[in-house]
């Protein structure tokens, strides 16, 4: 049986004001063993380059989890430090609305601030299978 929770979070981006998320895996942050976590990422409205759409490195997601997010006797925080990426290496994933974007929990992906007068609202749900996964 396949059990799945849900952590949603709404992605309201306002015109001019950031809303960047710096480039990370969904895996970093909702890890089970063995990692299982889908980002499903609804484009309420039309997402571009000019009003922060999401960015990803195409194949990023074959290349294993770079580091977790852990909670231990100092708190919370990263196990490694952020590998360096380079921004060519991104390509963005400009998506109509209604559009839904799957995101394999290993896929390294970002988005940038909204310089542009437009909203981009998004709703954004990631799942992970608990069953069977510590
Ligand atoms: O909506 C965004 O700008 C970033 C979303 C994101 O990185 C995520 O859902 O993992």
């Amino acid at each position: 049986m396949f059990v799945v929770h849900i952590i949603s979070a709404n992605k309201f981006i306002q015109p001019g004001i950031s809303g960047e998320a710096v480039p990370h895996q969904d895996n970093s942050f909702l890890f089970t063993d063995p990692p299982s976590c889908t980002g499903l990422w609804l484009a309420l409205e039309d997402a571009t380059i000019t009003n922060g759409c999401l960015w990803a490195i195409p194949g990023s997601h074959k290349y294993g989890l770079k580091r977790r997010f852990i909670r231990d006797e100092n708190g919370v925080h990263f196990n490694h430090p952020s590998p360096s990426y380079d921004h060519k290496d991104f390509v963005p994933l400009e998506v109509k609305a209604g559009s839904l974007v799957v995101i394999h929990g290993d896929l390294i992906h970002q988005s940038f601030e909204n310089k542009s007068p437009n909203s981009r609202h998004a709703l954004s749900l990631n799942v992970v299978d608990t069953n069977g996964h510590v």
